[in-house]
């Protein structure tokens, strides 16, 4: 089978089309989205993607206030500063981009946000949330993968899903969300003993690793869904996914390509939660 592509770049320009709607309909109403993105340091992917954050705001009309700190930033100027936020009417939603420098706690960090404004999903109460299935905020990267499946026409409901990775800011609530949706889950970790024997059994396969072309085409069923979240740097600055694409796709049914998968649907969610955060 010759997959078809799951177009990222393409449905998120759909997603902030939408939004940029929401906007003009909260903007009638005297509602002016706001969202507040914060950097620490020069991490220079992390600047691309906030630039990137920024610039999406603009397209659609929310209200964009940027915060670049440098890197000898202290933990205690990073949450006063937070606090200031939490406080601030013209802001519905905090962005803090990770990963943080190593002398800033990023747990502290997260705590911190207030949950009404936690539109990337991290913090406590959220989380919380999402495990008992109640309303929250979906964070933004296993948000656009659901959005994904679903522009596909791809309903998890009885489907085997597998996540390859388990952090808090992928795999896991991927994991609850495909559940929540009726799929039966299995999470894959460093730790799993046979990553390929996984893999094979899945209808729809998540890799979130950071580990270039880790999965390759004997790993995937046939007919599979493949969504790619890894973003991985190799030589000449070239960009691969965790999957190898190639391979995979002379398998699957649908796949994400990298660059132009599950990146974009990230800053195109963001956005979704920040209007969902100005309407709350
Ligand atoms: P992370 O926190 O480093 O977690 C990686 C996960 O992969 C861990 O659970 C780890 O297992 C597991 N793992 C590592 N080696 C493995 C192996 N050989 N076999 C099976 N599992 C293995 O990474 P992350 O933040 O989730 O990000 C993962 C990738 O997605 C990165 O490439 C990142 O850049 C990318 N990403 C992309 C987006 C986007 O918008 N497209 C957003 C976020 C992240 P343990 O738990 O046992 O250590
Ligand atoms: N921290 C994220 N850290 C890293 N790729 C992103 C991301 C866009 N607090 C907080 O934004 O949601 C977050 N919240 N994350 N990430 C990763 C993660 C965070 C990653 C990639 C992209 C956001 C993106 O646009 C492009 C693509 O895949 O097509 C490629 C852009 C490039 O590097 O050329």
């Amino acid at each position: 089978m010759a997959a078809q592509i799951l177009d990222g770049k393409k449905i998120a320009a759909e997603v902030r089309a939408e939004v940029k709607e929401e906007v003009a309909q909260l903007k009638a109403q005297g509602i002016n989205p706001g969202l507040a993105v914060v950097l620490v340091g020069e991490d220079p992917a992390s600047k691309v993607y906030v630039r990137n954050k920024e610039r999406a705001c603009e397209e659609v009309g929310i209200y964009s206030a940027a915060h670049y700190l440098p890197e000898n930033t202290s933990q205690t100027e990073l949450l006063a500063l937070i606090a200031e936020l939490n406080q601030d009417k013209r802001i519905h939603g905090i962005l803090v981009q990770l990963p943080l420098p190593k002398h800033i706690d990023e747990k502290v960090v997260i705590n911190a946000i207030a949950g009404e404004k936690d539109v990337d999903g991290f913090g406590p109460a959220n989380v919380g949330n999402l495990v008992i299935g109640d309303k929250c905020f979906y964070p933004c990267t296993p948000y656009g993968c659901m959005v994904l499946l679903e522009k596909a026409g791809i309903d998890p409901r009885g489907k085997r899903a597998v996540v390859v990775g388990r952090s808090n800011i992928v795999g896991k609530p991927l994991a609850l969300m495909l559940l929540a949706r009726h799929a039966t889950v299995t999470v894959c970790h460093s730790r799993t003993r046979d990553l390929a024997a996984e893999c094979r059994q899945a209808d729809i396969l998540v890799a979130a690793v950071g580990k270039p072309e880790i999965i390759t085409g004997d790993m995937i069923k046939e007919g599979a869904i493949v969504i790619d979240v890894g973003i991985n740097r190799v030589a000449d600055k070239k960009l691969v996914g965790d999957v190898h694409f190639e391979s995979a796709a002379a398998k699957a049914s649908w796949i994400t390509p990298v660059p132009g998968g599950v990146g974009p649907m990230t800053i195109a969610m963001l956005l979704k939660n920040t209007v969902e955060a100005a309407r709350r």
